[in-house]
């Protein structure tokens, strides 16, 4: 039976095309990377959620894929213009995550971090979907290195910047900060429907 979820429609929350304007469609998946792909080691890897929440949290290896996971059909958009259509990820959905730590009222903000120093960040409801998801698996097989394994987040809904590849935590915070890109100019929100590529 095929238990994947296709969430390829939430383009209609935002906008009329399933591909956003100023995007082609690619059916390659290129590899962008800010400074190549980083060592990892599953003896010691350790995922943590801190900052503005009841229970700070750390996962092991083991410890994160025995979460509940499901495998999602999805897009994904690159600000420099490409989108790829029908992903098939595995992974944690974000929610499953902000509910074991218990976020606090006053959280509005969530950074991501990354074994290679990358930061992106994003206003929290556009976290709190189940599309949001830390993956392992894409189209049926391991992550690849290059493209974030072990672990990588997905952001369907967002330009693909917002997905740390190789993340090892979340902090939510109680205000908004800028991770790598958005220090850079990049947007903070990154609709690709309404083309938020700079700020
Ligand atoms: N840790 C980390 N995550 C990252 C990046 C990075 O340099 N480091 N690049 C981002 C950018 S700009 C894009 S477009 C996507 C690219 O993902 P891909 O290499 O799997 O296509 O990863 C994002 N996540
Ligand atoms: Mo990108």
């Amino acid at each position: 039976m095929d238990m994947t979820k296709d969430v390829t429609d939430l383009y209609q929350e935002f906008g009329d095309d399933r591909l956003p304007s100023g995007q082609r469609e690619t059916s390659e998946f290129p590899v962008l990377s800010k400074s190549g792909t980083p060592d990892w080691d599953p003896e010691t890897w350790e995922f943590t959620v801190t900052g503005a929440v009841d229970e700070e949290l750390s996962f092991s290896w083991g410890e994160f894929r025995d979460l509940p996971s499901e495998t999602q059909r999805q897009d994904f958009h690159c600000v420099t213009g490409w989108s790829k259509f029908d992903c098939e990820f595995t992974g944690v959905p974000f929610p499953e995550l902000a509910e074991r730590a218990g976020v606090h009222d006053d959280a509005v903000h969530v950074m991501f971090s990354a074994l290679d120093g990358y930061t992106t960040d994003l206003p929290l409801e556009d976290c709190m979907r189940d599309e949001v998801l830390f993956i392992w698996e894409f189209d049926g097989e391991p992550l690849p290195d290059d493209h974030g394994g072990p672990l990588r987040v997905v952001t369907p809904h967002k330009y693909a910047y917002k997905g740390a590849k190789w993340v090892d935590g979340i902090e939510f915070l109680t205000e908004s900060e800028r991770g790598y890109w958005e220090k850079r100019g990049y947007s903070q929100t990154a609709n690709p429907w309404r083309e938020e590529r700079y700020s």
